[in-house]
């Protein structure tokens, strides 16, 4: 409400400051002055722009000074190091550029001010300038793509056999992390094989995977809920409510065939036992915890609508597009506890965030992420491996 209140407080004072130089303008001409601009006044918009040329580089100045420090600090990752340098030499060529242009820019603004008693020089055009303002953009423009080319292939190149494989699952709103557990291959998933039941939340299978637990659960709550609904169907009599209850039924027993048929093919496939032992981190209850100097590939998939995993630490991004796997390699190169070292921060975690406005609770989708040395990540594995085994 304020907002909008201001905004029209700015429209009208903006509609009045217009309306006042117009009746300037034409009282101006009724008085008969002619339409012509004064020495007086281009030595004030001369003056004017020089003052606040100044203003703006020290204004330039003094932001860098105060906030860079809020920028990122050093990059957490491998890949993390040339992306840094791509990105300075950018900056650093744009700021040489702007701090060079900006002062000439301004000051001949002022130096040249109208005056009746100057004339301007008139040229058509000058080869030699023209040659020498186009070679030096191309140059280093291509020196720039190169650069950047060469780095994304680096950033985008096929990881190692032995990388460490984890799965990011991102949904409304939240990250669920899935480990491989002792087999180190992670188990079939579709989506097709979701289940979610508010009644029976015990067979629920929000990540879709196929397993004989999960798949044998899934089909005796179905089962469970088909025939209940078959019992009302029998007890109700109002027409509308009977049909109500015959479309509901129709679907689930739809659900459970699909059910059936993932099961049966992924048991032809010897897939039924892969993912018993997966062990599945939900943002709301844990940490995506990775092992320093290990390449670890993130499998990233989507339930709903478009999500995007994001570690800014590490310089990763990475689109979860619903029916669609996507993947981002990289190889974390400093502990939580080094990092905390070099920031002098105890309180420091590393961060897993969503980059996509994807709805309402967008801002409720964040992980914590902890890097962890080899031998310290095997321990925490063997305890989350301990705790599924116990439950
Ligand atoms: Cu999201």
């Amino acid at each position: 409400m304020d907002f909008i209140l201001k905004g029209i407080i700015f429209l009208l004072v903006s509609f009045i400051i217009f309306q006042l130089i117009r009746v300037v303008e034409l009282s101006s001409k009724l008085s008969g002055e002619k339409d012509e601009i004064s020495d007086k006044s281009n030595n004030i918009n001369g003056w004017i722009s020089l003052i606040y040329g100044v203003g703006y580089m020290l204004f330039f100045y003094f932001q860098v000074k105060w906030w860079n420090k809020l920028t990122l600090q050093a990059p957490a990752s491998e890949h993390g190091v040339p992306i840094d340098k791509l990105w300075d030499t950018t900056m650093g060529l744009i700021l040489v550029v702007c701090l060079l242009l900006q002062p000439i820019l301004f000051f001949f603004i002022w130096k040249y001010r109208g005056n009746k008693k100057r004339k301007a020089s008139f040229i058509t055009h000058n080869n030699k300038l023209e040659i020498f303002w186009t070679a030096i953009p191309t140059v280093v423009l291509s020196v720039l793509i190169f650069f950047g080319l060469s780095v994304w292939a680096d950033v985008t190149k096929k990881p190692s056999e032995d990388a460490l494989v984890i799965e990011l699952y991102a949904r409304q709103f939240d990250w669920t992390a899935r480990y491989a557990g002792s087999d180190n291959i992670l188990g079939a998933a579709h989506v097709s094989a979701i289940h979610e039941d508010i009644d029976e939340p015990s067979a629920n299978n929000p990540l879709g995977l196929i397993t004989k637990s999960t798949m044998s659960k899934q089909i005796q709550a179905i089962t469970n809920t088909i025939r209940k609904d078959s019992l009302k169907l029998e007890s109700e009599f109002n027409i509308a409510s009977k049909k109500k209850i015959e479309s509901i039924l129709a679907k689930n027993v739809e659900r459970r065939q699909r059910y059936i048929s993932n099961f049966v093919s992924a048991d032809e496939k010897g897939l039924l036992e892969q993912g018993e032992d997966d062990i599945l981190i939900p943002s709301g209850s844990g940490k995506l915890v990775l092992p320093v100097n290990k390449e670890i590939v993130l499998k990233l998939r989507s339930q709903d609508v478009i999500h995007s995993a994001y570690m800014p630490h590490f310089r990763v991004q990475m689109n979860c597009v619903p029916g669609l796997s996507t993947q981002f390699a990289f190889t974390p190169i400093m502990t939580t506890k080094e990092y905390q070292e070099y920031l002098k921060d105890t309180t420091f975690t590393y961060i897993l965030l969503c980059n996509k406005i994807c709805g309402n609770s967008h801002y409720n989708m964040y992980m914590e992420v902890e890097v962890k040395s080899e031998e310290d990540y095997q321990i925490w594995l063997s305890d989350q491996t301990e705790t599924k085994n116990k439950n």
